[in-house]
């Protein structure tokens, strides 16, 4: 098979998975899990980061979740209705998103997940609950920013709501209360409830 991604669903890898079945891509799944298989040599020599995902294209080896994902809509997707945008500035706006959820989202919503239904060692009510305030900030953006059309860049789902949506499902799995933000959390549940999203989500329950 010509693409493979590494790296099990409850992981970031979560992320590609669900990117790939969304482009209706066929693909092989290593399975390698965050702890001892992202220390492997083997796994170290595609990655020297030591981190899940990574892709390998047909020999082209790309790690980082969100470059991955643009990488492969670009690749796959950029068809007239595809999840990947025509417009030079809609891509730039694609990549906004991505490196937004990534710099502005993705360490409040990890700390509440891990602080408030990570293993028990690792849980803390006060640091999940200061985490979930943290999120106020960009849920308050993304809010508005789907407050006046469907998706993050107009009248349709592309590999911006995915990145972003990706990245916000440790929030919906910590419990964050979106309810001050109901434009974001409408938005956040049809991203979820797209039938890829679901097969990602069941292939982490696996
Ligand atoms: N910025 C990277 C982060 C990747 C990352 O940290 N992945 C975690 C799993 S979710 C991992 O592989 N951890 C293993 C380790 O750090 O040892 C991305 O988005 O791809």
């Amino acid at each position: 098979m010509a693409l493979k991604i590494y790296g099990v669903a409850r992981s970031r890898a979560f992320r590609s998975l669900w990117m790939a079945t969304e482009l209706g891509l066929e693909y092989e799944h290593i399975k390698v899990d965050f702890t001892v298989g992202t220390r492997q040599p083997a796994f170290l020599s595609i990655n020297p980061n030591g981190h899940v995902p990574v892709i390998d294209d047909d020999g082209f080896k790309l790690w980082e979740s969100m470059a991955i994902n643009l990488y492969l809509g670009k690749k796959y997707g950029s068809g007239a209705a595809g999840l990947y945008p025509q417009r030079l500035e809609d891509e730039a706006r694609a990549w906004q998103w991505s490196f937004w959820g990534m710099t502005e989202v993705e360490r409040p919503a990890l700390t509440a997940l891990l602080k408030r239904i990570g293993p028990e060692s690792e849980r803390d009510p006060g640091a999940a609950d200061e985490a979930e305030r943290a999120l106020a900030a960009p849920l308050r953006v993304l809010d508005a920013a789907v407050a006046t059309q469907p998706y993050l860049l107009g009248e349709h789902f592309t590999v911006a709501d995915l990145n972003v949506a990706s990245i916000l499902s440790w929030a919906r799995q910590a419990r964050v209360d979106l309810s001050a933000f109901p434009k974001a959390a409408a938005w956040l549940k049809t991203c979820h409830d797209r039938p890829a999203a679901q097969a990602a989500q069941q292939l982490q329950r696996e």
